[in-house]
C-alpha cells in the first residue's frame, strides 16, 4: 500500500549553464541519482530557484537544453508529486513551455507550505540582506514589463543567451557578496518567523544551513554545486542533507 505523501524537498543553486561539459552532466547525473532515491511518501520538490544558470522563455521558444532533467521531472510529476519552481535571480521567465510542457508549477517570489499546524516560508533569498539594495533595483529594471517587452521583441533568443552569460559573470561578482551577509539572513528569518512563520527556507547563498532560534528555524538549502545538498520537510521538522552518491543504491 502506498504511504500517505508527506515529504517535501527543497533544492536549489544547480546552475546549470546551456552546454554539455562534464561539470554540468555531472551535477545533472547526481540530481538524477537523487530524484530516484526519493522515498515513496514524497510529496512536493520546490526548485528553489537558480536550477538554471540562466533560464528565459519566449512564446514559442524555450531554450533546447536539459530535455534529459524535464523528461525527469515530467515522469515525477506523473507519477503524482508535484514540483514547483520558485523563481532565483537567474530564473528570468519561467513561462508556457515549463508550466504546460513539463507541468510544473511556476512561483515568482515565495512560497507558503503548510502542514497541520506547520507553516514553512520559502523563497530563493536573492536581495533579501541589506547589501543586496543596488542588485534589487537591477532586478527590478530587469523584470519590469517595458525592459522585457524590448528583450523578448528585438533580441534574437541566440544572442540574449550570450548577453545572459555576461549578466551571470555580474551576477556572480555580487553573489560573493552575500556569503558574508549571513547575520542579514538571519533578521530578516526572524522577522517572517516573527509574523508567526515556523520556518524559513531559502537558497541563494550556497551554503548548506540550519540554524535554531527561539521562534522557529532558518534553513539554507545549500546548492548543487559543490554541496549536493537539500533540505526536507518531513512533516514534524527540516533537516539538511547531502546526496551521496554512494547511497544511490540503498536508499530505497
Ligand atoms: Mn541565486
Amino acid at each position: 500500500m502506498i504511504k500517505e505523501r508527506i515529504r517535501t524537498y527543497f533544492v536549489s543553486d544547480m546552475h546549470l549553464k546551456f552546454d554539455r561539459s562534464k561539470t554540468t552532466l555531472e551535477r545533472k547525473r547526481k540530481f538524477a541519482g537523487f530524484l530516484s532515491s526519493l522515498p515513496e511518501d514524497t510529496k512536493e520538490i520546490v526548485l528553489l530557484g537558480d536550477i538554471f544558470d540562466f533560464w528565459y522563455e519566449w512564446r514559442y521558444v524555450a531554450p533546447s537544453y536539459h530535455f534529459d532533467l524535464f523528461c525527469l521531472f515530467n515522469k515525477l510529476i506523473n507519477s503524482g508529486i508535484k514540483i514547483t519552481y520558485v523563481a532565483g535571480n537567474h530564473d528570468f521567465m519561467l513561462g508556457r513551455f515549463l508550466k504546460e510542457e513539463v507541468g510544473i508549477e511556476c512561483v515568482q517570489d515565495e512560497i507558503v507550505i503548510k502542514h497541520g499546524k506547520i507553516k514553512i516560508w520559502a523563497s530563493h533569498g536573492d536581495g533579501l540582506a541589506e547589501s543586496d539594495k543596488g542588485y534589487r533595483f537591477m532586478k527590478k529594471v530587469l523584470r519590469s514589463g517595458i525592459c522585457n517587452f524590448l528583450f523578448r521583441t528585438f533580441i534574437h533568443p541566440d544572442l540574449a543567451v550570450k548577453i545572459a552569460n555576461i549578466a551571470s559573470k555580474t551576477s556572480r561578482k555580487h553573489r560573493k557578496i552575500c556569503k558574508t551577509a549571513i547575520n542579514e539572513y538571519l533578521d530578516f528569518a526572524a522577522g517572517k518567523l516573527a509574523e508567526g512563520y515556523d520556518a524559513v527556507i531559502t537558497g541563494h547563498r550556497h551554503l548548506p544551513q540550519r540554524t535554531v532560534t527561539e521562534n522557529g528555524v532558518f534553513v539554507n538549502t545549500g546548492d548543487w554545486m559543490k554541496h549536493f545538498s537539500y533540505a526536507v520537510f518531513d512533516g514534524k521538522k527540516i533537516s539538511i542533507g547531502k546526496y551521496d552518491d554512494k547511497e544511490e543504491n540503498n536508499s530505497r
